[in-house]
């Protein structure tokens, strides 16, 4: 384990089972269809790599990157895109691909944005989900594992950008914070 992580709450196989089971549920919902799968960079790049990797239906695979808002845009729920898709999204059966959602703010700012480009369908698929965080009403359409309120690093997500290459999802031990504090 990392010298850095306090404890482990989702070793590797059970992530890789969880996402082997959330591309089969995508894989028989859109059979006969070609989603685009939209990743949500940057915490989300591993989560949808194997997710796309087990699907057994075709998929395309398309990026955002979303600024991460400070405590005074937090509050209004405005997101700035700081990447936007390569391609148009009219008319096409679209999953939102994303590491977590937590107050909620970033996926219901998308949702709106994603909807006003006329998608035939849009869902939503987190690996992770905090409700007890929501400040706006959100709930994805597929969600991997509830966690509780504690902030958890790897298999994507980042403290201070780091941490993002473990495989397993981890709790980090509190002196990582109070040293960069
Ligand atoms: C994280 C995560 C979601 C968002 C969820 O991104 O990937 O996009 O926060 O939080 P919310 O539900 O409170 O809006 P982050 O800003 O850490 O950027 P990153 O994906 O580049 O690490
Ligand atoms: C964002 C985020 N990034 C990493 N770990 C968490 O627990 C998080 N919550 N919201």
């Amino acid at each position: 384990m990392h010298p850095d992580i306090a404890k482990i709450l989702l070793d590797e196989q059970t992530i890789q089972a969880k996402v082997r089971e959330l591309a089969a549920r995508l894989s028989e919902d859109y059979k006969g269809k070609s989603p685009v799968l939209i990743c949500i960079l940057k915490g989300a790049f591993m989560f949808t790599a194997d997710l796309m990797r087990q699907m057994t239906i075709p998929a395309r695979v398309d990026f955002m990157a979303i600024s991460s808002y400070g405590n005074r845009a937090r509050s209004s729920g405005v997101v700035q895109i700081l990447k936007d898709l390569d391609s148009s999204i009219e008319g096409e059966h679209v999953v939102v691909v994303e590491d977590i959602i937590d107050s909620g703010l970033t996926l219901n700012y998308l949702r709106e944005n994603l909807l006003s480009r006329r998608p035939a369908s849009l869902r939503t698929c987190v690996l992770l989900d905090k409700p007890s965080r929501r400040e706006v009403p959100y709930t994805p359409d597929y969600v991997g594992f509830q966690v509780p309120d504690e902030f958890v690093v790897g298999y994507g997500l980042d403290y201070a950008g780091l941490y993002r290459h473990l495989p397993y999802i981890g709790v980090l031990k509190p002196e990582v914070y109070q040293k960069h504090a």
